[in-house]
Parts: C-alpha cells; structure tokens; sequence
C-alpha cells in the first residue's frame, strides 16, 4: 500500500526478490490508495488539526484501498512506522511462514491515528534512524522474507544458512588473485582441507562476533567445539595485543 507503487515494483526486478516472482514462490502487488481516492482532485493527504507543519494521510483512500487489497487473501495489515516494534531476523522468519500480508507504506508525516486503530494489525519499525516514507522499510521486508522463501536460494546457499552460522556475523571472504600489494589470502583457505576450512570460517564468524556484535551472542547457543574456537581467537587475540 503506497503512494509509490513504482518504487516497489521496480526494486521487485532485482536480485532474490525477482528470481522469487519468477519461481512463483512470491506475489508483490503495490496498490495506490490514490486511486481510491473519492474527491474531486484525488487527494489522499490533508492538514494535520492542531496546526503545526507537514501533512497526514486520510483515512478514505488508505482503508479503501486495504480493503480491496484484502480480498486477495487475509493476513496481517502491517504499518511501516518509526514508532512501530523493530524488525529482527527472528520476527522475518515468523512472517516468511504466513501466505498473506499487506504492508503499509506511509508518506508525509504519517497516516490518520483513527486509520491504525481501524485497519492496522501491528506497527514496525526496521531500525532507529529517520525515513522520508515506509517505502524503504516496505523494501527492506520484501528482500528479507523472499530470501527465505523454500526454493529461492540454491541449495547450497540455503542449506548453509540454516545450520552453520545461524545468528552470527560473517567470516571474511576471498577471491582471486592470491596475493594483492602483498597481502596474500590466508593458508588455511588455499589448502583445501575441508575440515580445517570450516573450523577457520567457525572461528573467525566467532572471534567477529565476539569482537563487534557481543550483544549476538547472547541469543546464541555456543556447542563445545564453537566455545573451544571462540577461546582459541581470544588467547589469539590477547597474545597479538600484547607483543
Ligand atoms: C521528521 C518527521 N518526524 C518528526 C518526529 C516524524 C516522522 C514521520 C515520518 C519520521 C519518519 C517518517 C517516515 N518514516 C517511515 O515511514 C518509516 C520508518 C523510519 O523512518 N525509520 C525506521 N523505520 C521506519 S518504517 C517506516
């Protein structure tokens, strides 16, 4: 639901979201509350009452438009708002599970209140910075729930995700060439050791985490083996600190 409806489709002819549509696994319909919009000049924003600057989406041309969109299926209405509750991978997995959803897109300064109470299942922030509309964020769900929609990824990408490093930062990537002004890619990597690769990309998704994103591993489980490697890049660390 937006006053955008190019902006969505347009980013959908991209990447994951597009192989998505493709497959048939994903449906994105942009709907234009616009073209709801009874008045004489197609209105769909009107001074806020109180005064003060910006305006505010009416109520008319959005709950007209939600309505129609929804009989295309059921499923939450969810409000692309600052205000809303901040989207993690956790909540993305759990709505990647729902056949339906309408995501509300705002514009100006946002949509009448009376509009949330009426049509509005739940609100959603995707993080604590300031938006021009709810169309980034709209984008931002799409991309994330296409992804893992089952068959969307190869098989090999998918399978990966869901067992290796679930809720940890990345380990470093490497390509051709070899060396680069003298940096050269690390040994392990180009010794093609299976068992010992996958130990390496453990410990550096590990050490990583540890090192910007504390906060991840308290929602993850470490096994015996992570413990061992995340010990091991700490004592590796420390010893590097202190030469
Ligand atoms: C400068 C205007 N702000 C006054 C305090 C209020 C405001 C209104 C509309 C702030 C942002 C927006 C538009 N933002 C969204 O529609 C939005 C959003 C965001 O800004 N940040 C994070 N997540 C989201 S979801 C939708």
């Amino acid at each position: 639901m937006t006053l955008f409806p190019e902006m969505i489709r347009d980013c959908c002819r991209y990447g994951i979201p597009r192989i998505a549509v493709e497959k048939g696994l994903l449906k994105v319909v942009a709907w234009n509350p616009r073209e709801y919009a009874t008045n004489r000049h197609r209105s769909v924003d009107d001074r806020p009452y109180g005064g003060g600057p910006g305006m505010v989406m009416q109520v008319q041309p959005v709950a007209d438009a939600i309505k129609s969109a929804r009989r295309m299926g059921g499923g939450p209405v969810l409000y692309m708002s600052p205000q809303g509750r901040r989207l993690d991978q956790a909540a993305v997995r759990r709505f990647a599970q729902m056949p339906h959803m309408v995501l509300l897109a705002g514009r100006y300064e946002g949509i009448d209140e009376r509009l949330i109470e009426q049509e509005v299942d739940e609100e959603w922030s995707i993080g604590d910075y300031v938006l021009s509309g709810g169309e980034p964020a709209a984008l931002v769900w799409i991309d994330a729930l296409a992804r893992l929609l089952p068959g969307a990824l190869g098989d090999e990408e998918s399978a990966l995700r869901d067992s290796f490093m679930d809720g940890l930062l990345d380990y470093p990537h490497y390509t051709r060439p070899e060396s680069i002004d003298g940096k050269s890619v690390p040994g392990v990597l180009l010794g093609g050791n299976h068992a010992d690769i996958e130990r390496w990309r453990m410990k550096e998704s590990l050490g990583r985490t540890w090192q910007r994103r504390p906060d991840l591993l308290e929602h993850v489980t470490l096994n015996n083996e992570q413990q061992a490697l995340l010990a091991e890049f700490i004592r590796e660390r420390q010893l590097a600190e202190s030469e």
